[in-house]
């Protein structure tokens, strides 16, 4: 990897991602609709709108590989998901088969397996259970993963990502948390393993509670250095003054399952 481009590099984890992967590749390429306030002087940005195939192209030129966060990064209605998260998302797979691009990793979510209850334990290869229009659209871009590296070649990974922060701070967190650095150490898997043509997993780091069989990242090296645990009393006191979610808190995608939820919760199994 010599150019490697983020895009959605303004949002909250382009942000941090920005700062943990100087330096990893001979050029970090940064991209989103507007520059990030904080842009150094050392920092190459090019503006770009998803839903624009020329200037997606346009941004790719000289790239070899793509970490894919832009996009809408929570529930929206129909007209936003489509534009940034589908339209957009497939410019920019078709962008890189165009330009010759290597690897992508895709920023999917854990919102694409949303409605599974807490009370089971999943693996990457389950039937998909969305909880929202946004969960729709990550495993829209899952699929074009599939597609492009089946049918074109492309070296994919696809992070199914729990929640990016410093530390897990609620209940829900303790079981789907990442650290920056393991997502980060997951991010180099997609883009410098040797072996990889497609490849579903979940951005978690090693949490006790956790909900989801990460066997397929083990078997790419990935090794999380971060446990939930040991952040175990501060998640549950900031727990304790939140309150009661009757639908949210059965499922893994927690509060995205309760919007506009008018189904029967006993069914969902
Ligand atoms: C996501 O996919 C979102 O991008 C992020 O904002 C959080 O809501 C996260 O999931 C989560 O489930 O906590």
């Amino acid at each position: 990897m010599q150019t490697v481009l983020i895009t959605g590099a303004a949002g909250g984890i382009g942000g941090r991602l920005r700062r943990l992967m100087q330096g990893l590749y001979p050029e970090l390429r940064l991209s989103d609709l507007a520059p990030p306030d904080d842009l150094a002087a050392d920092e190459r940005f090019v503006a770009a709108d998803l839903a624009d195939p020329a200037q997606v192209e346009a941004m790719l030129d000289g790239v070899d590989g793509v970490v894919h966060l832009g996009g809408r990064s929570v529930e929206d209605d129909w007209a936003t998901i489509h534009e940034a998260n589908i339209v957009g998302c497939y410019n920019l797979f078709e962008a890189t088969r165009r330009k010759g691009v290597k690897r992508v990793v895709f920023a999917s979510s854990n919102h694409v397996v949303g409605f599974y209850r807490r009370d089971r334990r999943i693996g990457a290869d389950v039937t998909a259970r969305p909880d929202s229009r946004y969960g729709v659209s990550k495993l829209f871009g899952e699929g074009l993963g599939a597609l492009y590296a089946d049918k074109h070649g492309l070296r994919v990974l696809c992070i199914r990502i729990g929640n990016v922060d410093d530390v897990p701070v609620d209940r829900r967190r303790l079981s789907i948390w990442i650290s920056p650095r393991d997502l980060v150490q997951l991010i180099r898997i997609g883009l410098e393993h040797p072996e990889l043509h497609y490849e579903v997993v979940y951005g978690a780091s090693d949490n006790d509670a956790g909900w989801w069989d990460n066997q397929a990242a083990f078997r790419l090296g990935y090794r999380p250095q971060d446990r939930a645990e040991d952040h175990r009393d501060a998640a549950l006191a900031a727990q304790a003054g939140l309150p009661a979610d009757p639908v949210g808190d059965r499922f893994m995608g927690g509060g995205f399952c309760d919007l506009e939820f008018d189904g029967d919760p006993e069914r969902v199994r």
